[in-house]
């Protein structure tokens, strides 16, 4: 079996060790962080969630392969970040409250981080006073908030409101992104930026600052670069 095809069957099956193993082969044959992303783990990740859908796979095996996928997101971070700039803004991430799905706004810091990025990330199920504080000490250029449940998209309108009622976002960008989140949501909730994925989300962040930075951008206009995934 192709190396791609044997770290999407190891992930499915939630074996780190094998998982481990053929990325670390992976690499050393010369293949890049980004396209063992993309055409090895996220192929995984899609399988586990079909057969998440049809019921095939239930909650605990779901979680075994999420943290197999996490492990072999930390062997990829290095690979995935390379050397890292001097410092090109702050973000602040996090995953919307009621939600537990980390994976892809994990990838989402690391993609920023590569590009210079400071990211303070809250972790999941995180609060919009949560969020309004860490907005208020720690003054982010961009706020990044993830979702990946249909359930938590009301949630997430909700805290990009309190967040803007607040006060506290005054040249501050609120950027939104996860599966079921699309540009007609963005433009509905008042988000200044959508990235459909990690690499989309990290060009589309280091263009909004440079337009914060030059006072050029048009506060309520949703932003969007393209959406293959993974392909930076
Ligand atoms: Co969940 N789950 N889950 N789950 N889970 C999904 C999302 C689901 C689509 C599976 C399915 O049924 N097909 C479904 C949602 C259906 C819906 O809402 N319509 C679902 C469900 C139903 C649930 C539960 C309700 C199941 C239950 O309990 N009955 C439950 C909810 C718990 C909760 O959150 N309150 C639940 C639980 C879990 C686990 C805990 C077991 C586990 C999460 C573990 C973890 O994250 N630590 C899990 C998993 C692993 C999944 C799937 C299989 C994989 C998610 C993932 O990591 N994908 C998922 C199915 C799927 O996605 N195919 C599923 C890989 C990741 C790299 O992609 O997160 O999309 P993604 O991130 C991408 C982009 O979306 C984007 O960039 C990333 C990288 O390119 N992006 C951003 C993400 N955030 C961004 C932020 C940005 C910009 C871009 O700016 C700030």
């Amino acid at each position: 079996m192709p190396r791609m095809g044997q770290i999407t069957e190891a992930l499915v099956s939630g074996d780190h060790k094998k998982l481990t193993q053929n990325i670390q082969n992976a690499l050393s044959e010369g293949r890049s962080a980004p396209k063992i992303l993309s055409k090895g783990l996220i192929p995984g990740m899609t399988i586990v969630g079909g057969r998440m859908e049809s019921g095939e796979m239930f909650i605990p095996e779901v979680l075994m392969t999420a943290m197999a996928m996490k492990e072999a997101v930390s062997t990829l971070k290095p690979a995935l970040i390379g050397e890292i700039p001097s410092p090109l803004g702050r973000v602040v991430l996090g995953t919307v409250k009621g939600d537990l799905h980390d994976i892809g706004k994990t990838l989402v810091g690391i993609m920023l981080e590569g590009l210079g990025f400071e990211i303070i990330d809250l972790g999941v199920n995180v609060e919009a006073s949560t969020f309004i504080e860490t907005i208020k000490t720690k003054k982010p250029h961009i706020v990044g908030i993830s979702a990946l449940l249909t359930t938590t998209l009301p949630m997430m309108k909700r805290t990009i409101e309190e967040i803007r009622r607040s006060g506290v976002c005054e040249g501050v960008k609120i950027m939104i992104g996860g599966a079921p989140v699309d540009q007609a949501f963005a433009l509905r909730v008042g988000a200044d930026l959508f990235a459909a994925d990690a690499g989309s989300a990290g060009r589309l962040a280091r263009s909004a600052l440079e337009r914060v930075i030059q006072k050029d951008i048009n506060p309520g206009r949703v932003e969007e670069v393209s959406v293959h995934p993974l392909m930076w």
